[in-house]
């Protein structure tokens, strides 16, 4: 299966120009040093390439599209490469029993080895009956793929905090992995979709040092979760300086200012898209003009909306009052807040007592 997956569905394997590539980008969302690159290739080349199940439950297909099908062809391939994907149901020709068999006989063999990769969300509701794959539902087969797992990844931020289908009223309940599963190492990688750089930066952190990456408190790779979009984007002078659009296609758009006054919740999300960026472009949300919606959070569709409003109560630097930190924190980020211990909000409210713009109403 793993061959059929890796070399019909995509083009021959990288060479190494195409693996020095990827293993840079990797290794700079790690924070690493280029001088540690030698040894991811040596690790992502070795033969022990991790075996991995990956099972799709309440979701888009975005997550896989994004990582497979994405318009960088040397990381898709290097992902590939790097891992052995045993099991995946949006790439394998197989259907049907034929599959059921493949999933059956990975596990036994595999069994206490393998990477489970989850997509999507699972509903909790009424024994789970909202999401039925090949009859059983997604609650029972996260129990039965779980078990004999070495660890799981889950990929996206249905598979990590419920997603989409858990907006309010989240009518089937739905949840994220490490809410049911609590005898395995669970890696949260969110977004929707998340970035591959950082599945890739995650895998090879693995391969290359044996152990997983140092996880935030929301079991996200601190690598990639670990700064707010806020403080590295490229527009962060002009929020600054007080710089920013007042509405989608004025002249201030056009001249690249801040986003935030139009909703971007890059000050209240956790994330390294200005630095890993997506596709070959290498373009992240903000870069094209549209504002972080927060997708890296959990129950973003609630907390972050509207999308299109600015963070609420929160001023523009130099404004005078601004929310305590606290208080802006629980406003911002709801239950989010509570789950990390408001640690994104007292950064925010510090930032902009501090600001120095007149340009609020
Ligand atoms: Fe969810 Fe992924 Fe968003 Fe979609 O599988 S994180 S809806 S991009 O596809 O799960
Ligand atoms: Fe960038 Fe958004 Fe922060 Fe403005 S508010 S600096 S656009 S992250
Ligand atoms: Fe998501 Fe914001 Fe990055 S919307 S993709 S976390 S810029």
């Amino acid at each position: 299966m793993a061959d059929t997956v890796n070399n019909k569905s995509l083009d021959p394997r990288l060479d190494r120009r195409g693996f020095l590539k990827g293993c840079t980008m990797a290794a700079a969302a790690l924070g690493l040093s280029e001088t540690m690159v030698p040894k991811m290739v040596e690790a992502a080349t070795s033969a022990q390439r991790p075996p991995v199940i990956w099972m799709h439950y309440q979701e888009c297909t975005g997550c896989t599209e994004t990582l497979l099908r994405g318009a960088h062809p040397d990381l898709a391939r290097l992902i590939l490469d790097v891992i052995s994907l045993e099991y995946h149901e949006t790439v394998m020709a197989a259907a049907g029993h034929q599959v059921e068999q493949v999933l059956q006989e990975s596990m036994e063999k595999n069994a206490g080895k393998y990477i489970l990769v989850v997509e999507g969300g699972i509903p909790t509701a009424e024994n789970g009956v909202y999401c039925k794959v090949a009859g059983k539902t997604a609650m029972d087969s996260l129990a039965e793929v779980a078990s004999k797992a070495a660890a799981i990844i889950a990929y996206g931020t249905c598979a990590t905090f419920g997603g989409v289908q858990a907006a309010s009223p989240n009518p089937t309940e739905s949840v994220g992995v490490d809410i049911l599963v609590l005898d395995k190492p669970v890696i949260n990688i969110s977004g929707c979709p998340p970035n591959p750089v950082n599945f890739l930066g995650t895998i090879l952190h693995y391969l290359t040092f044996n152990r997983l990456p140092a996880l935030d408190q929301l079991n996200r790779p601190k690598f990639a979760y670990g700064r707010r979009i806020h403080d590295h984007c490229e527009r962060r002078a002009h929020f600054d300086e007080g710089r920013y659009v007042e509405q989608f296609g004025d002249e201030y758009h056009k001249l690249g200012y801040c986003l935030y006054k139009v909703g971007c919740k890059g000050p209240a999300t956790f994330a390294n898209c200005p630095v890993a960026r997506f596709n070959e472009a290498g373009v992240w949300p903000v870069a094209v003009g549209h504002g972080c919606i927060g997708c890296t959070e959990p129950n973003f569709w609630d907390t972050m909306t509207p999308f299109y409003e600015r963070i609420p109560n929160v001023s523009v630097p130099g404004a005078g009052i601004v929310a305590d930190a606290d208080e802006l924190g629980t406003k911002v980020l709801g239950v989010t807040a509570a789950a990390v211990g408001i640690h994104a909000a007292v950064g925010i409210g510090k930032r902009l007592i501090k600001g120095k713009s007149d340009s609020d109403e």
